[in-house]
């Protein structure tokens, strides 16, 4: 059964990639699964019918059959463990992978989500520029440890993972702040990611529905 996603009916980025339904299209991409896209506008968002499928008024969602997903990590992990080519076989690499999976999303994500907010929401409060190297801080904390484990590896363990398509998705976010530069292997990692032909597919898909042009790939 194709699965539905939803997302953005025009992206605040405006297609750069950054809204959390491309983590979702890259794992379906991955894995060879065809999908098909219901896009919503921020008003349909809040209403019954989406609140149905998202508690929280938000995308993406995930339809298949009878199943109805929301939150990007429980999503790709779903993927994960229904097609191959997103976690090992062996069953520890297995855990670690998934290990990598939350450790983007509960330890390097939030301090990054920090900064959105800080610059987008709080950017004219007169204590702005005072509490900016402190949330700034707290990222290169996290990305020097992330760097120093990486090291010179292509990826976070063994070959390409869950853990990866997440820990991508979730630097990609910092990348107009320019503190990844900071960190030549986390940069080239972020670039090996983009690089892969299932994220090209997915960053395309999206760019056509924020531009209204068909993808060229
Ligand atoms: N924890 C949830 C998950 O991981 O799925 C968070 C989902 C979420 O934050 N969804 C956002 C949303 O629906 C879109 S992705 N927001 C609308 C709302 O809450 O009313 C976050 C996002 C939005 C826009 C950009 N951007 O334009 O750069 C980047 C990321």
């Amino acid at each position: 059964m194709t699965p539905t996603i939803t997302a953005f009916e025009r992206s605040p980025d405006g297609g750069k990639g950054l809204a959390r339904d491309t983590r979702v299209r890259w794992a379906l991409e991955e894995a060879g699964q065809p999908y098909e896209v219901r896009l919503v506008s921020f008003k349909a968002m809040k209403e019954p019918a989406h609140l149905a499928l998202h508690p929280f008024g938000q995308i993406p969602t995930y339809e298949e059959g009878e199943l109805r997903l929301f939150e990007t990590g429980a999503i790709v992990f779903h993927i994960a463990e229904h097609h191959a080519g997103l976690l090992p076989d062996d069953a520890n690499a297995r855990a670690r992978a998934i290990t990598w999976m939350f450790a983007a999303l509960s330890t390097m994500e939030p301090p990054i989500l920090d900064l959105g907010i800080a610059r987008l929401f709080e950017g004219d409060k007169p204590w702005s520029a005072q509490r900016m190297p402190l949330v700034e801080d707290r990222i290169r904390v996290r990305l020097s440890q992330l760097s120093r484990r990486l090291g010179d590896a292509d990826w976070l363990d063994g070959a390409f993972s869950v853990g990866d398509l997440m820990m991508v998705s979730v630097l990609l976010r910092l990348r107009a702040s320019g503190l990844l530069d900071g960190y030549p292997n986390l940069a080239a990692y972020v670039a090996r990611g983009e690089a892969r032909p299932a994220y090209k597919r997915a960053f395309d898909a999206q760019l056509a529905v924020n531009t209204g042009k068909p993808p060229t790939g």
